[in-house]
């Protein structure tokens, strides 16, 4: 399968989360078990997501790592019942074993956050998958900062297409086939507020490129930002703000948006492709 046999045709996709972890930011600890994951993924089809991202290790900021095989156990079974139901998923991790299982239990796309780098086993693991992948933008860990903190030499759209552009190079070099590679800017991942807001910003640059491009803004802290002051309470305060990044994002042409709220999400992707389409109907 290559991306395109994976998109929805006409529109941008909608990957709802599924976090199977005990400390993801938004959602950590309410899926940890397996029937409620599963549950929780019918659900986000239910209300018109179109695959579902199942991860076992959160990525926020001063996460625990956990072993391989723990993350294993969480997002194994998840996958599989839901490649029974004919549900497509993606697997989000940065291990080589647990997205190689996956790919086993029937995932339909390896979403690796560190582009392929954090495991030296990974590239080729994706290059045997017969599955898209998404290579993502994380500069902390992909060029070896040791402070934790970004710093893009004061242009970071050049720098995240430079590095981009090495990501799918690295990855086609190792064999995977250029038709199954979907780039991802990370947005919130090392990167300041106005860092974000700048990508969003060149978004039409990264849509223009060669590869389709998956936007991940959903409740990321820098959205906190448009609520005028109003304390953010909870994380799903950020769904109206999320909605707003998805619809900008949609009408632009992004092949995908990663999202914890999925009916505010598909209504905007939808306006979009109504907006778009209704350029074809005029006179
Ligand atoms: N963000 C998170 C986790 N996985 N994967 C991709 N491709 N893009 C993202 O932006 C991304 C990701 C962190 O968000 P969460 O903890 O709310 O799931």
């Amino acid at each position: 399968m290559n991306v395109a046999e994976l998109s929805v045709p006409g529109r941008c996709l909608v990957m709802g989360i599924v976090n199977v972890t005990a400390d993801s930011f938004s959602d950590g600890g309410r899926y940890l078990d397996a029937d409620r994951a599963i549950a929780h993924a019918r659900q986000l089809v239910a209300e018109g997501a179109d695959m579902v991202d199942v991860g076992g290790e959160s990525t926020r900021p001063g996460a625990v790592r956990i072993d391989a095989r723990t993350e294993e156990h969480r997002v194994l079974p998840v996958i599989a019942a839901l490649h029974a139901e004919g549900i497509p998923t993606s697997v989000d991790t940065m291990r080589a074993a647990v997205a190689a299982a996956a790919v086993a239990a029937g995932v339909s796309m390896i979403n690796d956050v560190s582009g392929g780098l954090a495991d030296p086993s990974m590239l080729q693991v994706m290059a045997d998958a017969q599955v898209p992948v998404c290579l993502m933008h994380w500069k902390t860990l992909q060029f070896g900062d040791a402070t934790g903190r970004a710093d893009h030499g004061g242009d970071v759209v050049a720098d995240v297409h430079a590095r981009l552009d090495q990501l799918a190079a690295r990855a086609i070099d190792a064999g995977v086939p250029e038709d199954r590679i979907v780039l991802d800017p990370g947005l919130g991942f090392a990167k300041s507020r106005e860092d974000n807001w700048a990508l969003l910003n060149a978004l039409p640059s990264f849509i223009d490129g060669a590869f389709p491009i998956l936007v991940g803004a959903s409740r990321k802290r820098f959205l906190a930002g448009v609520r005028r002051g109003r304390v953010q309470v909870t994380p799903a305060d950020a769904d109206p703000a999320t909605a707003a990044v998805t619809a900008i994002s949609a009408h632009m042409g992004a092949w995908g948006v990663r999202v914890h709220n999925v009916p505010v999400s598909r209504d905007a992707v939808d306006v979009a492709a109504l907006w778009c389409a209704g350029g074809g109907t005029r006179g």
